[in-house]
């Protein structure tokens, strides 16, 4: 039987540029796509490699290295120098007898350097003929991915969307949430202390992964930047409570939670309107008044006036605040959280639930504010879906 060989160009990934200040080279395109779609064709694609810098590029050469199912040559011989202005093109040539994946890649040395200062990165599939071709639509079976093609070896892929319910990427909206904590609160200058970051004892990951919060987002920074108090986990619940979305994100001392890249707008792809909850682990949670679906929706738990203060913040001297003192975050403040203080009530230097001021060291003031609010129940939803 007689075949037609197409060769399929699928250039999925032109228009990808490698930049490199230290080497002044532009490579065009970092990542070669081949497509063949049966064995034992030849594919060709082209990239180039350009001196964008001032100064001419010392002698280099090229490696290839991977995939015995790739081959290249270049416009010039090498070694040479690659003077400002200059481009040179590398033809790279992809085929293989046998059906499956083949992944490859060329290196670009600076002759006096023993690591590559550029990478192309080549990738081909030679098709098996008894699938479905190459782009054919799928479904993965997966409603985290989108865009599912079966990938001619039988396969079927999908791009990962971490964010989509469903396969479908829900509405995006967003909300700015600000509020106190009254254990950290310093009336004199309106803001809240940052001696944890001062001293060092934030944790660089998100710490919200125990119980009762069981939350294993993946959530950290490098560094704090010196306004950043604590971290806070935020919560979007749907109008029973449940649990939709939720990110920890760092409080600032002047009361704006942030998101670890800094942003006031805290993002959520969602599909109806959501409550927001905010949690903090050595004070009462609080929960916003009112469902939302607003872009840029403004949760202001400081507002003495804002109907979110109804029995959830304490007002002192004017100011709503969170309730310190429960040490075990389970969202009611009882003798649970004496027994918990009382067994290590004398530390420094630590980061601990039970430190409710949030200076680093546990003593007797931190008690006083449990016992000023000892009984005080928080919201039933903050709670929905923990273990406590
Ligand atoms: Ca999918
Ligand atoms: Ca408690
Ligand atoms: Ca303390």
């Amino acid at each position: 039987m007689k075949k037609t060989l197409h060769v399929v160009a699928m250039l999925l990934l032109f228009s990808t540029l490698s930049f490199s200040c230290v080497s002044q080279i532009i490579i065009t395109i970092d990542t070669l796509d081949f497509q063949v779609q049966t064995p034992n064709t030849i594919q060709a694609l082209t990239t180039k490699i350009q001196n964008v810098g001032t100064t001419a590029i010392p002698i280099i050469h090229l490696e290839l290295s991977g995939s015995s199912d790739f081959a290249f040559s270049t416009s010039f011989i090498w070694p040479t120098v690659i003077q400002p202005g200059q481009s040179h093109n590398v033809n790279v040539y992809f085929g293989s007898h046998n059906v499956g994946e083949h992944i490859g890649q060329i290196d670009v040395y600076h002759t006096d350097s023993s690591t590559p200062v550029e990478v192309i990165y080549l990738h081909g599939i030679t098709e098996d003929p008894n699938c479905a071709p190459y782009g054919t639509a799928c479904d993965d079976g997966d409603g985290q991915t989108i865009n599912d093609i079966e990938n001619g070896l039988c396969e079927c892929i999908g791009t990962p969307c971490p964010e989509c319910i469903n396969g479908i990427l829900p509405p995006l909206t967003s909300t700015i949430v600000k509020l106190k904590l009254e254990g950290f609160y310093v009336h004199n200058n309106n803001k809240m202390r940052t001696n944890l970051n001062y001293f060092g004892l934030l944790p660089l990951q998100q710490p919200f992964n125990r119980v009762p919060y069981n939350y294993a987002g993946d959530e950290s920074v490098t560094a704090f930047s010196i306004s950043v108090v604590d971290w806070v986990l935020l919560t979007a619940h749907d109008s029973q409570g449940n649990i939709l979305k939720q990110q920890a994100c760092l409080l600032r001392n002047d009361g704006k939670i942030t998101s670890t890249d800094g942003s006031e707008h805290i993002y959520w792809y969602l599909n109806e309107p959501y409550y927001i909850s905010v949690q903090h682990q050595s004070h009462l949670g609080v929960i916003s008044a009112d469902l939302s679906f607003e872009m840029g929706k403004i949760i202001d738990f400081t507002d003495a006036n804002s109907s979110h203060a109804q029995g959830q913040l304490k007002v002192v001297n004017g100011t709503p605040l969170l309730f310190a003192g429960d040490f075990d975050s389970n969202g009611i403040i009882n003798n649970l959280d004496y027994n918990i203080w009382i067994q290590d009530n004398a530390l420094f230097n630590q980061y601990v639930s039970w430190d409710a001021d949030g200076n680093g060291i546990v003593n007797n003031l931190d008690f006083n504010f449990w016992d000023a609010n000892k009984s005080k129940v928080g919201s039933d939803f903050i709670n929905v879906g923990s273990s406590n």
